[in-house]
């Protein structure tokens, strides 16, 4: 494409916005900035911008002429693709592309692919450790927080990407074409936007829709959704197994993790090796030795970076321990199969801080891991009434309502006694309170850490 000739619309004014609108400036095309939300500031928008000149800027409702004076639009992944100024787009006959699929485009060398309702940040993150020990150049991006767009122009034929690509994101790809991609599992996340969990596991798998017979797709071998999807791929299936043995690709045996390979099995680490917690962390370093294998990355380098590798912020990260109550964070828990992850891994009694915004999902499985473990539930957001009325079914009784994150660890110090955890795991997103899980996270830890003092 001859992005010179092109006037392009991008859609969304957060990181993946900006990092698309500096890419198509390097490459030189026109571009146009759309945000729905009238109350930013367009002057703060463009000093965002490396190079401003010639860049107009639009707020609030999108004017028809933009729209067909445009031949192409960029989308955030945080915009629902049948948003209405979107439909009035497509409708105009304007092609629309995801930030991750502008940036496959014009990006060179290797690409790595992770999605999964869960452990996809960790797993993406080992991965990239991994590759760093082996290769020279690689860049990790994507949902982990670091647009695709920012990296792709200055990408060569010998880099090497590794991308956390989530459903959003895969919901506006064309072409992207993962050499590796994974899939670590699927359970019910995001309903408010892909509506069915049909819908939702259609647009995971798309990760894998334009991979060549020999490109392979990890897939974990325990997630009954994907195993009865696999037969539709018409790829390489590379499966990984926390519970039984598996002819190609990797499983657990006791402490081992072993890949298998045409009747051969090579022991690539332990369980021991790693300070990850939990079963779940087990299956996202399994994922991950796939995936290098498949990159051609020795064993002895997987080792080494295993080893070496400590949990990401913000996922069942230990804060302080204050009058023997140890505090976690779990605030990328923004479902409730990830806050169940995160109460399994707990092994004291547990005061536990939940809610946040609504994303029309039940809560029904998450109350019934509580077991004996909860000991108390803190409450705050949107979906605190919801939350209340699920965990009563199951005879929970007792809840405490919040405002604030503040009053709600408040809260959590009263009820702890020495000897317990307190975690926050809100099963719930952010959104609506805080601007990501990483903004209420921090606030927690900076909570916790003042209440020590
Ligand atoms: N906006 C509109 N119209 C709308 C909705 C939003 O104009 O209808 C505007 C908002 O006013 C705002 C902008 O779009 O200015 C926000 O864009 P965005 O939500 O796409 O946010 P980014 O800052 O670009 O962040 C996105 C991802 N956010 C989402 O998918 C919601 C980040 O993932 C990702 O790290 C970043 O791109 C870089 O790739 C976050 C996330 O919560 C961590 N992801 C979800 C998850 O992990 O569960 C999918």
């Amino acid at each position: 494409m001859d992005w010179k000739e092109q006037t392009v619309l991008v859609a969304g004014m957060g990181k993946s916005g900006i990092a698309a609108a500096n890419l198509l400036k390097k490459v030189g095309a026109d571009i146009i900035l759309y945000d729905g939300n009238e109350k930013l500031s367009p002057e703060e928008i463009l000093n965002k911008l490396e190079e401003k000149d010639n860049v107009s800027v639009i707020l609030g409702t999108l004017p028809q002429n933009i729209i067909e004076s445009s031949d192409l639009m960029i989308l955030s992944p945080g915009i629902a693709i049948d948003a209405p100024f979107v439909n009035q787009v497509r409708d105009a006959g304007v092609p629309i592309w995801g930030e991750i699929e502008l940036a496959y485009v014009i990006g060179k060398g290797k690409v790595v692919a992770i999605t999964g309702t869960n452990g996809k940040t960790t797993t993406t993150a080992l991965v990239g450790e991994i590759m760093k020990t082996y290769y020279d150049k690689v860049d990790v991006v994507g949902n982990i927080g670091n647009p695709y767009t920012t990296t792709a122009f200055y990408s060569e034929n010998d880099t090497v990407t590794v991308a956390e690509v989530s459903s959003f994101q895969l919901e506006t790809i064309h072409k992207f074409c993962p050499d590796v991609s994974a899939v670590l599992n699927i359970t019910p996340d995001h309903l408010n936007r892909h509506y069915t969990m049909e819908c939702y596991t259609d647009v995971k798998m798309n990760i894998t829709k334009n991979q060549e017979k020999n490109q392979p797709v990890i897939l974990n071998y325990e997630d009954e959704i994907l195993r009865s999807y696999a037969p539709r791929l018409s790829n390489k299936i590379i499966w990984f197994s926390s519970k039984q043995k598996v002819e190609q690709g990797v499983y657990l045996d006791g402490k081992n993790i072993i890949y298998a390979e045409n009747g051969t099995e090579q022991l690539i680490t332990t369980t021991e090796e790693t300070s990850l917690v939990g079963i779940h962390n087990i299956e996202n370093i399994m994922a991950a030795v796939a995936i290098s294998v498949n990159m051609g990355v020795p064993k002895e380098y997987i080792r080494k970076a295993v080893k070496n590798f400590k949990a990401v912020a913000h996922r069942i990260e230990y804060v302080n321990t204050i009058h023997d109550v140890i505090y976690y964070n779990d605030s990328k828990g923004t479902n409730t199969d990830a806050s169940i992850k995160a109460i399994e891994a707990m092994t004291r009694p547990t005061v536990l801080i939940a809610g946040g915004y609504d994303k029309k999902v039940s809560f029904d499985a998450w109350a019934q891991s509580f077991g004996d473990k909860i000991k108390c539930l803190v409450l705050l957001g949107q979906t605190s009434y919801q939350i209340a009325e699920t965990v009563s079914k199951y005879g929970f009784k007792n809840i405490i309502f919040t405002d604030s994150l503040e009053e709600a660890v408040r809260e959590c110090a009263k009820a702890a006694v020495p000897g317990d955890a307190v975690l926050l795991s809100p099963a719930c997103a952010s959104w609506g309170m805080f601007d990501n899980y990483e903004q209420r996270g921090d606030m927690f830890k900076e909570l916790v850490n003042a209440l020590a003092e």
